[in-house]
């Protein structure tokens, strides 16, 4: 019996091929959030999921969906499972860490040089038939070379950002939850980064970029009083999730200038963007594409699919988050019970 396998979203015909040998499909594509209701619908019955960050996996869902057993979402962040809920039930949760680091810290990066050199606002100028010709004045922005960028965050997109912040001759200082470790010494002899509180990266950096999870630490980080904190001169870059900043807050900042601009690519509740973001012009908006990039996503939605045809082959998937889930006993059980039934 093959498994029963729900995918939100779509797969490349050879990744839906691989798969199909394993597994029987139900592929439902949609651009906002399935309703919970709607959700359950399709996911009754189903023995795995391949969701992506757009879809909520609540404990009632669980509650409503017996069968479920596998939760291979494509993405490394995993916010939108309830994580707790899903180990208590043993429903063992997967990600796709480690292939989308360069395509998500080259966004953030592009967003940074968006903002400061004006890019999209000066693309707006030429396109209305503004430009007129050469003013020394037009389209100033600050320089980066010898500046302070302050991430936030020092995993592996934490990383790939401090590199390429590095090649752009930026000064770097850093923050993170997690003690002090190896991790540091490895940032600070490898990027000449300084580590120092979120109350002093605040206050130095010339550009911030986000590249933490979100959780219940982090959900709005960035609020009033750490907004107040930054230079005028500031630049902030979302990445990561909308929720680690306070949006509101955000908002009232830009709309005032009392930071220089924000490039995001993530929002509080997405595809919900304020009207007020939309009018300014100090803002950078995009569409959530972080690890948009060909290869990017394939290899994302490889591992989504390896996930699922390794678990229910009896193989612990490479990148379980819920580590206590994984029961090698259940599992072989589980692939036993494929096989009887397959045998009949
Ligand atoms: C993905 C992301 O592109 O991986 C994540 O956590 O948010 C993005 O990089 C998006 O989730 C689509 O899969």
């Amino acid at each position: 019996m093959k498994v029963k396998v729900l995918v939100l979203g779509r797969l490349l015909q050879s990744l839906h091929e691989k798969l199909v040998e394993h597994a029987e499909i139900e592929y439902v594509d949609r651009e906002a959030p399935l309703a919970q209701d709607m959700l359950m619908a399709h996911l009754k019955g189903k023995e795995a999921v391949i969701s992506e960050p757009l879809d909520t996996i609540s404990s009632e869902l669980m509650d409503a969906c017996p069968s479920l057993k596998l939760i291979s979402n494509r993405a490394v962040g995993f916010d939108n499972v309830n994580l707790m809920q899903a180990t208590q039930r043993s429903i063992v949760v997967t990600n796709t860490p480690g292939v989308l680091d360069a395509a998500t810290a080259d966004l953030a990066m592009a967003l940074l040089l968006a903002c400061a050199r004006r890019i999209c606002e000066a693309d707006r100028y030429v396109r209305q038939g503004k430009w007129t010709g050469f003013k020394s004045d037009l389209m100033l922005g600050p320089d980066l070379f010898g500046k302070t960028a302050g991430i936030i965050g020092i995993g592996r997109i934490g990383q790939a950002f401090a590199q390429r912040a590095r090649a752009f001759g930026l000064k770097l200082v850093y923050t993170r939850n997690a003690p002090r470790d190896e991790q540091d010494d490895k940032f600070k002899d490898e990027f000449h980064a300084q580590r120092v509180e979120l109350e002093e990266l605040l206050q130095r950096a010339d550009f911030i970029s986000i590249h933490c999870p979100l959780n219940s630490q982090t959900r709005h980080l960035i609020g009033q009083a750490e907004l107040d904190r930054m230079k005028p001169e500031c630049i902030l870059i979302n990445t990561a999730r909308g929720a680690i900043i306070d949006q509101q807050a955000l908002v009232s900042h830009l709309v005032q200038r009392r930071i220089y601009a924000a490039g995001l690519d993530v929002f509080e509740n997405e595809p919900e963007v304020p009207q007020q973001l939309l009018e300014l012009d100090n803002v950078v908006l995009l569409p959530h594409i972080g690890s948009a990039c060909f290869e990017t996503r394939r290899r994302m939605s490889e591992l989504a699919v390896d996930a699922v045809i390794a678990a229910f082959s009896g193989s612990r998937p490479e990148h379980v988050v819920n580590a206590d889930a994984w029961n090698q006993e259940r599992w072989d059980l589980i692939t036993k019970e494929h096989q009887t039934a397959t045998s009949k």
